[in-house]
């Protein structure tokens, strides 16, 4: 039984320890763990209708055709499948608050909110973590988007991935009240600049790169480390991790052959800035994903001081301040 038109709201995540590299394409498991913080700022709505006619979908008010379209309908035949309803089609629209396909988790927020509601448009009832495992097959970092605050990705070591998903470290609520944690999003440049996609950049790094099984090998110290100062509440050791996590991710992708870069002149700027801003006594750590953005993680009560400094950067062209968010919902 089909439930009618259904909307979602997720919300994209920002890795402090990144997921790089996959252990299988098919499945779309990945290679090692990561964790990430949900930002309650960057957001998704999804509207889902079932239809019998074909599945179509529209990103931002734009009609999505090509092998964007082919990825959600592949993906949608895993709803099929699970629904025992293979003639079910949807028609989708969703829209983003920020920038998309720019390194800024888009796809993590939109497979989190279409997980939810395409599901429950096909009448399924579905788990929190059987959601990130469909979200994961969608979009690894949507594995985590399920989820709100603090998040890990268990890569799990089934070859059918029904291990490899997400859990809640520490919810949004736990995070407002016992440890403040605010993310400053500076966005460096304008429009769409990603040449090649997240999904194709790792595989071609995991393919080619000397570097790629130093990274991988770094992951598992880092997720403990991260796990430790989180119980710690020890933010520096939190975001010291983060760091040296993003750092050897962009390290092994600049040795990949041709280098995977993603830095600009604005990129250095910014994390130039951020340990100026730490020489000075703020607490602030940079992080950088699949795009030149710089994402600073701070206080609660710093993140104003925080934005009026990484403003200050050229080409920075827009600045988001986010508090932790909730995971991804239907939207009653
Ligand atoms: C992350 N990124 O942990 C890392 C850091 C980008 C840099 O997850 O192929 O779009 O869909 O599973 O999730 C981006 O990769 O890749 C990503 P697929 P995804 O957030």
């Amino acid at each position: 039984m089909s439930a009618g038109t259904v909307r979602a709201r997720a919300h994209a995540n920002i890795a402090l320890v990144k997921y790089w590299g996959k252990r299988d394409a098919a499945l779309n498991l990945p290679a090692a763990g990561s964790l990430s913080l949900t930002l309650a700022e960057l957001t998704t709505i999804a509207t889902v209708e079932p239809t019998g006619e074909r599945d179509q979908l529209e990103l931002a008010g734009n009609p999505v055709t090509g092998a964007a379209l082919a990825r959600f309908s592949a993906w949608a035949d895993l709803v099929r499948e699970a629904a025992g309803a293979p003639e079910l089609r949807f028609r989708v629209t969703s829209s983003n608050d920020f920038p998309t396909a720019s390194g800024l988790a888009s796809s993590a927020s939109a497979y989190a909110a279409l997980a939810v509601a395409v599901s429950r448009a096909a009448g399924l009832e579905l788990a929190p973590h059987e959601l990130s495992i469909l979200a994961r097959r969608g979009s690894g970092s949507a594995a985590r988007s399920i989820f709100g605050g603090l998040v890990v990705m268990r890569p799990g070591t089934r070859s059918d991935g029904s291990d490899a998903h997400a859990e809640q470290l520490m919810s949004a609520e736990e995070l407002a009240s016992s440890w403040p944690l605010a993310m400053v999003v500076a966005v460096v440049g304008g429009g769409r600049v990603k040449s090649l996609s997240s999904r194709a950049a790792m595989d071609h790094c995991a393919a080619t790169s000397p570097l790629y099984q130093g990274w991988l090998a770094a992951v598992p110290g880092d997720l403990a480390a991260a796990r430790s100062a989180i119980e710690r509440r020890d933010l520096h050791a939190l975001g010291e991790v983060a760091e040296q996590s993003a750092l050897t991710m962009h390290a092994a992708a600049l040795a990949a052959r041709p280098a995977v870069a993603y830095f600009r002149p604005a990129t250095i700027a910014l994390i130039d800035a951020v340990q100026e801003l730490r020489r000075s006594g703020t607490t602030a750590f940079y992080t950088m994903d699949a795009g030149p953005h710089v994402k600073v993680l701070t206080t609660q009560a710093e993140a104003h001081a925080v934005a009026d400094r990484v403003r200050q950067v050229p080409d920075v062209t827009r600045v988001i301040e986010s508090v932790p968010g909730p995971g991804a919902s239907v939207i009653e």
